[in-house]
């Protein structure tokens, strides 16, 4: 795909944006660098935009660290011409905002409907990380990958692949063994362990005070506010317990909840319990082994129905 991609971009006369979906990750602005800068060797000029807000300081740390120069849709003025490259999520998914502009490609590892209106399709949903699709990329085209975006692209797949230990496939072992030959491995390994800042640790405290098992299935309802992102690595801290192979965590964000599954049993699909859960009264998917999701309105949420609902749903 990619080399088509680039042979139809060369000529293009309109601005050239990559969206990343409305809460970028690492993986998510480690995958569109990564693509801004093949095609910046291309000599193709792209920017990149998302709309919603960068989350975690670790993240905005590597955006200045690496000069990543990455804009708030809004920040430009977007014509109906310009061209949208989407990664790291998909057209038409809650999570990512229907912009100005013609969405000409998507690059993606979310399983998911496949756009059809959409010229360039790539999408994995088996790989653990789209900075390995965007990896794969360079491999292909026999580039060397620069210091900076190996390192950064690492990150990424480090952070979506919780250290090569979630859903990892060949895809993401190969883009590793590349990306180590010329990443800055000091850098990433710092970038990923400092990913918490003592803030964060009042969250711990809920969580810990407030969390519910049944089995192994942990949850809890953190009835402050509290992002997306630090969600997901509460449910990561709370699987990294044996007793744990299930994690739900929920957060009252102004009247509006936010849900995060985390999920280390092979007979589960986090993704598929969570859009049963919010059939009718939100949205969400993600992975087989980590899921997101949303509760449109605080109304239709009751803590201990949705918890006995979960275990009906797992066990
Ligand atoms: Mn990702």
């Amino acid at each position: 795909m990619i080399r088509e991609l680039l042979q139809r971009l060369e000529t293009e006369q309109e601005n050239i944006y990559i969206q990343t979906h409305n809460f970028p990750d690492p993986d998510a602005v480690a995958s569109a660098y990564g693509l801004q800068q093949l095609l910046k060797i291309n000599g193709i000029k792209s920017r990149i935009i998302y709309d919603g807000v960068i989350q975690r300081t670790a993240l905005s740390n590597m955006i200045k660290d690496f000069s990543i120069d990455i804009h708030q849709s809004g920040d430009y003025l977007l014509s109906k011409k310009d061209k949208i490259i989407i990664v790291d999520g998909c057209k038409r998914n809650k999570n990512v905002t229907d912009l100005i502009g013609e969405e000409i490609a998507v690059i993606d590892h979310h399983p998911g409907k496949e756009p059809e209106d959409v010229e360039f399709v790539d999408i994995y949903p088996e790989v653990g990380a789209c900075a390995s699709i965007i990896t794969s990329y360079f491999i292909e085209l026999n580039f060397r990958i620069p210091v900076n975006v190996a390192t950064v692209l690492l990150t990424g797949l480090f952070r979506d692949t919780d250290c090569m230990t979630r859903g990892v496939c060949p895809m993401d072992v190969q883009a590793y063994t590349e990306l180590f030959k010329t990443a800055d491995n000091f850098k990433v390994n710092s970038i990923v362990l400092n990913n918490i800042t003592l803030a964060d640790l009042n969250y711990y405290t809920r969580v810990i005070r407030d969390l519910k098992t049944e089995g192994d299935i942990a949850f809890c309802y953190i009835k402050e506010e509290c992002n997306q992102n630090l969600l997901g690595i509460l449910g990561d801290f709370l699987l990294s317990l044996e007793e744990i192979r299930f994690t739900a965590l929920f957060a009252d964000n102004h009247n509006v909840i936010n849900i995060s599954f985390r999920n280390e049993s092979v007979e589960i699909n986090a993704a598929e319990v969570m859009k049963t859960i919010v059939s009718g009264i939100g949205s969400g998917g993600g992975h087989k082994q980590m899921a997101g999701g949303v509760i449109d309105s605080k109304v239709d949420f009751n803590p201990e129905a949705m918890f006995n609902k979960i275990i009906t749903l797992i066990q």
